[in-house]
């Protein structure tokens, strides 16, 4: 690698990141796959995913950057210690995975990876652009991720290391200066024979290896679903309250290379931000909602949808205990439409 490309892995490390990778600004490899998968409708209710100028910016990612020349990927460990199983496993407890347990990673990623583009731009002799993404580009991260040697493409459709695992949040910075060499790409993937993660999810979210419909997908429903969850997913969703982990926790990789990641910010601050008991989320009020999770992801689906998934959970959690509570937010249906539709479908299955 030349120099600056070494200092600027060094530096990247430096501000926290643990990958980092170069590739040239090209289309994704894999962008024929997602025109696919959005003409199969997998994406739901994600309307942005398919709005036509996002698609016009995958295919010609100078109309994102104008003369963009390189991509540099970054990748953040997140996983924390665990709790026991039996605590995760407790259907009384919601589950929350594993990447919203600390604080939001965009808050925490954002401003380094754009640390690390003005510094870049300090080291160069010519004025250069640049622009940085944590989640929110219109970019494939994953594919681009994996061009730049930082893992490969698991049939999970995760990113994984074969050296780390899956749980790591990527960024992606954008420049228009041209590196004189660019990363290897990893190969595109190194699942073999294994299935494992295409059969434990428990909504049958995979209808092929590689391919996931998000509308069954547990992460889309309790996050990213801002309506009704449909009836006949809702007994699969077990104690999930935010998010779901299940395809990465029983991956071969994961299990084996996961190591906790050296970042304070992501270790959760109590267990309630990791597998709350879900008569007090049940019983939250808006501000006691606001209060509990602050600066966490979990903040962007606001208080009524975390109560609706809630109520799931106590419905699934099959435990008589939490009938008051459910028949509390049942009574709300003016203020809590959506919430008290829930309560209603959970006490009829208590
Ligand atoms: C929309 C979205 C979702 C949706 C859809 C997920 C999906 N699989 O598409 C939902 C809400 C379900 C979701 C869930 C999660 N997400 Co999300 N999500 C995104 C987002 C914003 C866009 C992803 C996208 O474009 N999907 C469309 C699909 C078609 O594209 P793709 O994922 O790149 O899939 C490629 C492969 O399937 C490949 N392919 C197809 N056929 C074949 C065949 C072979 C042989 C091979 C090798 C490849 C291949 O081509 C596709 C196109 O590139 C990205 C951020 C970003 N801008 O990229 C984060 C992102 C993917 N999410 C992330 C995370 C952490 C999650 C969750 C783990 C959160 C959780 N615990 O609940 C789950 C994981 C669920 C899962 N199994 O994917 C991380 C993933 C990090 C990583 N290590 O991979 C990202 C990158 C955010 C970030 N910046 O860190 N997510
Ligand atoms: S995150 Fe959960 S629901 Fe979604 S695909 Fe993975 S195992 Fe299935
Ligand atoms: S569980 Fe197996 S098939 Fe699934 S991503 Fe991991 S290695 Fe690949």
């Amino acid at each position: 690698m030349p120099p600056l490309a070494t200092a600027l892995q060094d530096r990247a490390r430096a501000l926290g990141f643990t990958l980092v990778g170069l590739a040239p600004a090209q289309a994704a490899p894999t962008l024929s796959a997602y025109f696919d998968w959005l003409a199969a409708d997998y994406h739901g209710e994600m309307g942005y995913l398919a709005r036509e100028d996002r698609l016009a910016r995958r295919r010609d990612l100078n109309k994102i950057l104008p003369g963009v020349k390189s991509l540099i990927l970054v990748g953040l460990d997140y996983a924390s210690l665990s709790p026991p199983e039996s605590v995760l496993r407790d259907p009384l407890r919601g589950r929350i995975a594993n990447y919203a347990w600390g604080l939001d990673y965009h808050a925490v990623m954002t401003p380094r990876l754009q640390a690390l583009g003005e510094w870049l731009a300090d080291q160069l002799p010519q004025p250069s652009a640049h622009k940085v993404f944590v989640d929110t580009g219109a970019l494939l991260e994953r594919a681009h991720a994996q061009q730049a040697g930082l893992g490969f493409i698991g049939k999970n459709t995760l990113l994984i290391h074969p050296k780390r695992g899956s749980y790591l949040f990527l960024g992606v910075l954008l420049t228009t200066y041209e590196f004189e060499a660019y990363d290897e790409p990893q190969a595109a993937t190194q699942c073999g024979a294994c299935t494992r993660c295409l059969v434990a999810c428990p909504t049958q979210a995979f209808p092929r290896p590689y391919v996931l419909d998000a509308r069954r997908c547990i992460s889309y429903l309790t996050i990213e679903l801002k309506g009704e969850i449909p009836l006949e997913v809702r007994p699969m969703m077990g104690n999930w309250v935010y998010g779901c982990d299940i395809c990465q926790e029983v991956c071969p990789y994961v299990r084996r290379f996961t190591q906790v990641s050296p970042e304070a910010a992501f270790q959760p601050l109590s267990l309630d931000r990791v597998a709350p008991p879900l008569h007090d989320l049940l019983t939250l009020t808006p501000a006691g909602f606001e209060k509990r999770f602050r600066g966490s992801a979990i903040e962007r689906i606001k208080y009524e949808r975390l109560l609706r998934n809630a109520c799931i959970a106590a419905g699934n959690a099959g435990d008589s205990a939490l009938k008051k509570p459910l028949e509390a937010i049942r009574a709300q249906a003016e203020t809590l439409p959506l919430a008290a539709a829930h309560a209603e479908g959970a006490l009829e299955r208590l």
